[in-house]
């Protein structure tokens, strides 16, 4: 039989795995086809990039006061006109958009609110390396009803229903859980499908990267500097310096650190003492899927999944990996309380 035959698409697969879900309604496999189907549109712009006017910024700040690409704006645009029509949806929230958007009364509502980063690392896109879109699935609070406010949004990532991302690199892959065990798949372009290609994916104990922009080091919090020496020393559990590797695309990092183990840190900053990466559309939908894969994500000091939001944008500092390498990193948190 041809490879591609052989291989579970992951519409079959969503179906089987909905049968063990809690939530197996049309409404949520509905979002979650809806969604893919948006990282695919997006997969497509991507490769043309270079083709189309539409690398470069647009010329505007977003509300993180980051420069606006074209293609954060087109990502952004898809996502948004597709999945308000999917008919799960009662909200969204974007990282290019300043306050949460209620889907129109035009549209059928459900129950679920969708967020998102739509490109992740988009700094690098005009040099042709890896970006993704990173989401996080949350349930409408239940005995709420009537207009969506914010604190309906609110919600600490363990509340989570599903979570993943889409990286666009040299294959497109989607990488997602929905609480039971974390599975990846890649874009056949011939057929247009996601096929599964990482079945069950489990992050080693320990690894031997750490990934960090380092460039940044003089701007760390003493106990972000102790646990950077500790990598490069020999006094660590592997008793060998760990190799440094940092793409600067948080998905990217992140896909390499599932796979091979290590630790991905974005430490606080002076100028940041929350660090960068915002909680809710990037922070705690990898810690997610760092946990269901027998990892862990930290802000040094607390459980990601644990933090409740006190805002839509918030941020936090991001300590995510193999469980060894993030408990390392704590305990030397715990010694500079
Ligand atoms: P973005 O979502 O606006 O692209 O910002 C997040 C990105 C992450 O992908 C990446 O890990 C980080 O910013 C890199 O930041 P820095 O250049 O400060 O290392
Ligand atoms: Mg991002």
């Amino acid at each position: 039989m041809e490879d591609e035959i052989a291989e579970v698409a992951v519409p079959a697969h969503i179906r089987l795995h909905q049968q063990k879900s809690p939530h197996s309604t049309e409404q949520y496999t509905g979002l979650l086809y809806d969604l893919i189907l948006s990282g695919k549109t997006i997969s497509r712009r991507i490769n043309k990039a270079g083709l189309l006017d539409i690398l470069g910024g647009t010329g505007e700040v977003n509300v993180q006061g980051e420069n606006v690409q074209k293609l954060d704006e087109i990502a952004n645009r898809i996502l948004i006109y597709r999945m308000e029509r999917c008919g799960a949806l009662c909200a969204m929230a974007s990282e290019e958009e300043p306050n949460f958007i209620p889907v129109s009364p035009e549209f059928p509502r459900g129950d679920y609110i969708l967020i998102f980063d739509p490109l992740d690392g988009s700094s690098n896109i005009d040099v042709n390396i890896n970006v993704g879109t990173i989401f996080s699935i949350l349930r409408r609070p239940q005995g709420t009803s009537g207009d969506v406010c914010l604190e309906d949004l609110l919600q600490a990532g363990a509340q989570q229903v599903a979570a993943g991302y889409i990286l666009y690199g040299p294959s497109t892959m989607l990488v997602f859980t929905t609480g039971q065990g974390v599975h990846g798949f890649t874009l056949d372009p011939g057929v247009g499908e996601f096929l599964l290609s990482h079945p069950d994916i489990r992050i080693p104990e320990r690894g031997k990267i750490y990934s960090v922009n380092e460039g940044y080091s003089n701007c760390w919090d003493e106990a972000a500097r102790q646990s950077v020496a500790y990598f490069k020393g020999t006094d660590n559990l592997a008793q060998a310096p760990y190799s440094s590797r940092y793409v600067g695309s948080l998905v990217a990092d992140f896909h390499r650190t599932l796979l091979y183990g290590g630790i991905y840190m974005y430490p606080p900053v002076v100028e940041k003492p929350q660090g960068k990466l915002r909680l809710m559309c990037e922070a705690a939908p990898l810690a997610f899927l760092a946990e269901q894969a027998g990892g862990l994500a930290s802000d040094g000091h607390r459980r990601i999944m644990d933090i409740v939001p006190d805002q839509l944008h918030a941020r936090t500092p991001l300590f995510i990996g193999s469980t060894q390498d993030v408990a390392a990193v704590e305990a030397i948190y715990k010694r500079y309380k």
